[in-house]
């Protein structure tokens, strides 16, 4: 079978479980009062590629069949990224019309909802881990990486050079600490808790967490080139942003051409990262190679 189409099927299978999972846990969108849980069940179910869940789900399964256990997690960690985004939509922040495909969160109900839609998603996205079963100790770890990973110390310190940044010319330290933050920062954290949660071997996580930091990096660069050269309908966001709100960007920074060519060997060095795992990082150097050539 094109590696592909097999990737793509296991994806598909991975995602329907981690809706399941935040169907069951979100209010019910008829819940008293209506508006708010119609806004983050809105944006939650708007479509998105629920990348992060997949990676803590394959990490998972490098070494656990049944992936019950971590689907909660997965799915707090989808939480947190649908948060982000309608946060980074907002008027005051990157401002945008659409995302996944459909009108933003706030252009549907307005800012004030959208900021206690988002809000609502982060929390309860911490109360979502302590149901897992999953010990406890791991799951205070987990709350106190991913209170971490979302904060002052990741996204948004990220979030905030991003704003600073605009129509600035940026130096490469500064668009790395940008995009380490905001992007591959919870692409990591997806994998550290799916192979935590399966009690990885120390030197495997090391690994793996090497594969994750330079899948995060393609992921926001391959992102940036979308938005120069993709199409809005396949994307189901606007394109052509970047550059009309001066972002610290990979192209802007390094060029088209360079920047295609950091994504390429950035794959690379992930996949041979990986291989150290053996057959089982399959499906994971797949992925790799799908975050370079995604079309959306
Ligand atoms: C933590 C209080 C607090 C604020 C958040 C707004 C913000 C600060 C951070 C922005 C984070 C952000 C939007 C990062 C961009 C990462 C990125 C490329 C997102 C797109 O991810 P996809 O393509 O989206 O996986 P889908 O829709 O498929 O899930």
């Amino acid at each position: 079978m094109d590696p592909f189409v097999l990737l793509k099927k296991d994806m598909k299978e991975k995602q329907e479980q981690v809706n399941i999972i935040l169907d069951r846990y979100l209010p019910r969108k008829d819940e008293y009062p209506k508006e708010i849980h119609k806004a983050l069940r809105y944006s939650t179910f708007a479509g998105g590629k629920r990348l992060r869940p997949y990676l803590t789900m394959l990490a998972y399964q490098l070494y656990k069949d049944n992936l019950d256990p971590i689907t909660p997690v997965a799915a707090a960690i989808e939480m947190v990224h649908t948060f982000s985004l309608i946060h980074d939509d907002l008027p005051d922040i990157d401002d945008d019309e659409y995302r996944r495909g459909k009108k933003s969160c706030h252009a549907v109900f307005g800012d004030g909802v959208a900021l206690l839609a988002a809000d609502s998603l982060l929390i309860n996205a911490f109360e979502i881990i302590t149901y897992a079963e999953i010990d406890d100790a791991l799951k205070v770890q987990f709350v106190r990486e991913l209170a971490q990973e979302s904060g002052i110390k990741g996204l948004i310190a990220g979030q905030m050079l991003d704003i600073e940044s605009e129509g600035k010319k940026v130096d490469k330290k500064t668009l790395n600490f940008i995009h380490n933050n905001k992007t591959a920062g919870m692409i990591n954290i997806a994998l550290r808790f799916g192979a935590l949660g399966a009690k990885a071997p120390a030197k495997e996580l090391s690994v793996i967490e090497e594969y994750g930091s330079k899948i995060g990096l393609v992921f926001q660069i391959v992102d940036d080139l979308l938005d120069i050269e993709g199409s809005s309908a396949k994307l189901g966001k606007t394109t052509g942003k970047d550059e009309a709100q001066g972002k610290a960007t990979f192209p802007a920074v390094y060029g088209v051409e360079e920047s295609r060519k950091m994504a390429h060997d950035l794959t690379e060095q992930a996949k041979t990262a990986i291989s150290t795992l053996g057959d089982r990082s399959l499906k994971l150097r797949i992925l790799a190679d799908h975050l370079l050539s995604r079309k959306s």
